[in-house]
Order: C-alpha cells, then sequence, then structure tokens
C-alpha cells in the first residue's frame, strides 16, 4: 500500500475513510485489521501519534486531509470513502 497525503477541495472534508477497524473495539488492544482481508495493518502506515483514541473510543480508519499516515476515529464523522475491488468485478 502506498500512503499519500490527500487534498479534496476545500470546504468538502477531512476525510477519507478506509476499510479497516480496530479488530476488538470493546478490548482497545490495538490490534487492526483491514475489512476485505481480515489482514493485520502495517505499523508503519501510521501517522505519528497514531493511532490514539484521541477525544474517547476511536476503532475505524480513515486518512485526514495533509496526512501522509492512517488515523484512528469515530465513525460518524462525515467523509469520502475510498473503496477497493478486484479486476474481475470490474469486467463483470
Ligand atoms: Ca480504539
Ligand atoms: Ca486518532
Amino acid at each position: 500500500m502506498y500512503m499519500h497525503a490527500f487534498s479534496p477541495t476545500p470546504g468538502t472534508t477531512d476525510t477519507v475513510w478506509l476499510g479497516g477497524r480496530e479488530a476488538d473495539p470493546a478490548l482497545e488492544n490495538d490490534i487492526w485489521v483491514w475489512d476485505t482481508s481480515g489482514a493485520s495493518v502495517n505499523w508503519a502506515l501510521w501517522y505519528s501519534g497514531q493511532p490514539d483514541n484521541g477525544g474517547g473510543p476511536q476503532d475505524h480508519i480513515c486518512l485526514w486531509r495533509g496526512e501522509d499516515g492512517l488515523h484512528d476515529l469515530e465513525p460518524f464523522r462525515p467523509g469520502l470513502v475510498l473503496c477497493e475491488t478486484s479486476a474481475e468485478d470490474l469486467l463483470c
């Protein structure tokens, strides 16, 4: 996975949701997985200081405007959604 800071149109959103989450939010044990594959999230992909449960439980993974790493965040914040699919699914 390559990580680049995103720069949406000003006034739109600060957040791009990715398909990842904390495996068991009740445990808060920092085991993070990608929903599609179940693979563990590479710790090198996190933005400095993240994940941090900043301000309360944060159990979903997003990108934040101008920052080139993953953030944990509460899931009710509006944002764009980045989806993944296979080439075979696009050809159907
Ligand atoms: Ca959490
Ligand atoms: Ca956070």
